[in-house]
């Protein structure tokens, strides 16, 4: 298990337990800030917070799977990947978190292919959406009739769907590159995300509105949301090392686009996996001031451009 398994629901408890009112009495209630945790930091675990026993859960950094609208900055044409009808799936739902990185790279593929997707936002509280699914995890895919889990392996098959002809993962280099962004860039994104209160605000306004949560609870993820994953992004910034986040950012940033090579895409004229996953994680916090600044101080933008123009409008629709 890597290491930041273990941490994040110790860092997310520890600023539980900092934020105890006199008589031993949590300040931020404790089922909303883990729900606001999971769901806007992309954290998860596979036990509950109350100490009784470690957490495995993954700071998968990051923050809300924000579907920010977009402009495209490119002013180079690329298309979209056009399938021809038959070979879409159908009945696709996905079951998310609006703020889950996980769940922006399958909403990367699934709009980059056109594939038209309904989506079910879970509430992080209750989970009441996804009582039918032993798995209890953000994202579920159902597609012709089939649950699949697990953003990459959603990713694998659905790619298998749409070309049965190829083999899986036959690119080394795209498939170093995916693993990169969930061992790596996850990590980086939520001390960046959640480095002043502002921005951790910032952060939770978007995703209590976009999220799915009762008026009542939406005021009370906010402010106990941004407090605790305030303090727990420094934390996070101490397990990995981090001493300034922006750096840290700046530089994966430039380490991907190192990795472009001069090429438009890591896929060469068009996008592969790779670039989706990248764009994926992305994409919520591009117009976040942690991304503003991140454009403005690497040369990711181009590529970035590109990737908007190229993904272009969201197939998801509303039922
Ligand atoms: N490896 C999984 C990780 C999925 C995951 O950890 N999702 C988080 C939300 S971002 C989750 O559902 N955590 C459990 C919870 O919220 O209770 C994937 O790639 O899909």
């Amino acid at each position: 298990m890597r290491n930041a398994q273990v941490l994040a629901s110790c860092l997310l408890r520890g600023a539980l337990i900092a934020s105890r009112g006199p008589a031993g009495r949590p300040v931020v209630d404790r089922s909303i800030a883990y729900a606001a945790f999971h769901s806007y930091s992309g954290y998860s675990s596979s036990t509950d917070i109350s100490g009784k026993s470690p957490l495995k859960s993954v700071p998968f950094a990051l923050a809300s799977a924000v579907s920010f609208s977009v402009a495209a900055a490119s002013s180079v044409a690329h298309a979209k990947e056009q399938l021809a009808a038959e070979r879409l799936p159908q009945n696709v739902v996905l079951y998310q978190y609006e703020a889950c990185p996980f769940c922006n790279k399958v909403k990367a593929f699934l709009d980059y292919h056109n594939i038209p997707y309904k989506v079910v936002e879970v509430n992080p509280l209750t989970k009441k959406e996804i009582k039918w699914s032993d798995y209890q995890k953000v994202p579920i895919l159902t597609a012709d009739g089939e649950p699949l889990v697990d953003s990459s392996d959603i990713i694998d098959k659905m790619s298998q769907k749409l070309h049965p002809e190829e083999p899986i993962m036959k690119d080394e280099e795209e498939k170093k590159w995916r693993k990169w962004v969930d061992d790596h860039l996850v990590h980086v994104l939520s001390p960046n995300i959640y480095r002043s209160t502002g921005e951790a605000l910032e952060a939770f306004d978007y995703i209590t509105q976009h999220g799915n949560f009762s008026f009542m609870e939406r005021f009370s993820v906010k402010y106990a949301g941004a407090a605790a994953m305030y303090f727990v992004s420094k934390k996070l910034k101490k397990r990995h090392n981090i001493t300034d986040e922006r750096a840290a950012l700046y530089e994966a940033a430039e380490t991907w686009v190192g990795a472009l090579n001069g090429r438009d895409f890591l896929g060469g004229s068009g996008p592969n996996l790779a670039d989706l996953a990248v764009f994926g994680v992305l994409r919520p916090i591009r117009y976040l001031q942690s991304g503003k600044d991140m454009v403005e101080n690497t040369k990711i933008g181009e590529w970035y451009g590109r990737m908007e123009s190229v993904v272009g409008n969201s197939s998801r629709f509303s039922s």
